[in-house]
């Protein structure tokens, strides 16, 4: 059983929807990053840098003790080669894949989730900083587009990388975003989004957070502009 440390956020779907595709048993351990559990000592030690995802393989391959691991990019790494899926075992493959999972994780997630910060969180509207990052935001998604011109998915077949980028993109409205402007990106999105297993690890969000989207005031203070706190 894998123990996951798991909000309702694009970081925190990766790691579901990686589960509900290889249909490898979890446990869910909300993390409610809205009201400071990210601080708390027992999560601090499994994710020091206070961010979900994170996870326990109470079994990993080879036996012996727990494994936790933090940052999705290396949950998705451990994971695929645990079961095996969705990271080719060749040179060719595997480094395909995982430089667009490394762009993810380098590119991607921070420029939007900045994107997301200044266009949508803050009640003060900057426009450097908005159309810096939406500018970014246009940017990494034409770099998709143009990826996905020639092939249906990241790398050659489905995997990591796609599941990485993928919830991300679900949020293109929010970061100032039209797909039809991305024409095979729009097409990747839409075969993604009606896999059964994206489906299900969407649904699963629903029930663990139903409150709607957007920040209330308590989680803008718990979230930004952290420093160096006190341990909770
Ligand atoms: N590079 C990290 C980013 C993780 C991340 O930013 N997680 C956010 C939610 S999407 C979080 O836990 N934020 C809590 C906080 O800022 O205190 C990863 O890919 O796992």
């Amino acid at each position: 059983m894998i123990d996951v440390y798991y909000w309702t956020t694009p970081n925190g779907h990766k790691i579901t929807i990686f589960l509900e595709e290889t249909g490898l048993p979890y446990s869910i351990k909300p993390v409610n990053i809205g009201k400071g559990d990210q601080f708390k000592p027992d999560f601090l030690a499994i994710s020091p840098n206070n961010r979900i995802p994170a996870i326990v393989d109470n079994k990993p391959s080879g036996g012996g003790k727990p494994i936790s691991i933090f940052e999705s990019g290396a949950i998705l790494q451990y994971l695929a080669e645990k079961t095996g899926q969705f990271l080719p075992a060749d040179l060719r493959g595997r480094t395909e894949v995982m430089q667009w999972l490394f762009w993810q994780m380098g590119n991607l997630g921070p420029m939007l989730g900045q994107n997301h910060h200044f266009r949508g969180y803050i009640a003060e509207k900057i426009p450097y900083a908005i159309n810096r990052y939406v500018k970014e935001t246009e940017r990494l998604y034409g770099v998709l587009d143009e990826r996905l011109a020639d092939r249906e998915f990241v790398a050659e077949k489905y995997s990591i990388a796609d599941m990485a980028c993928y919830p991300w993109i679900v949020l293109h409205e929010r970061q100032g975003q039209n797909l039809d402007d991305f024409p095979n990106l729009k097409r990747w999105f839409e075969i993604i989004q009606r896999r059964q297993a994206v489906q299900r690890a969407y649904a699963l969000a629903k029930g663990i957070n139903p409150a709607p989207p957007g920040m209330t005031e308590e989680a803008k203070q718990i979230l930004f502009g952290q420093g160096r706190r006190a341990k909770i």
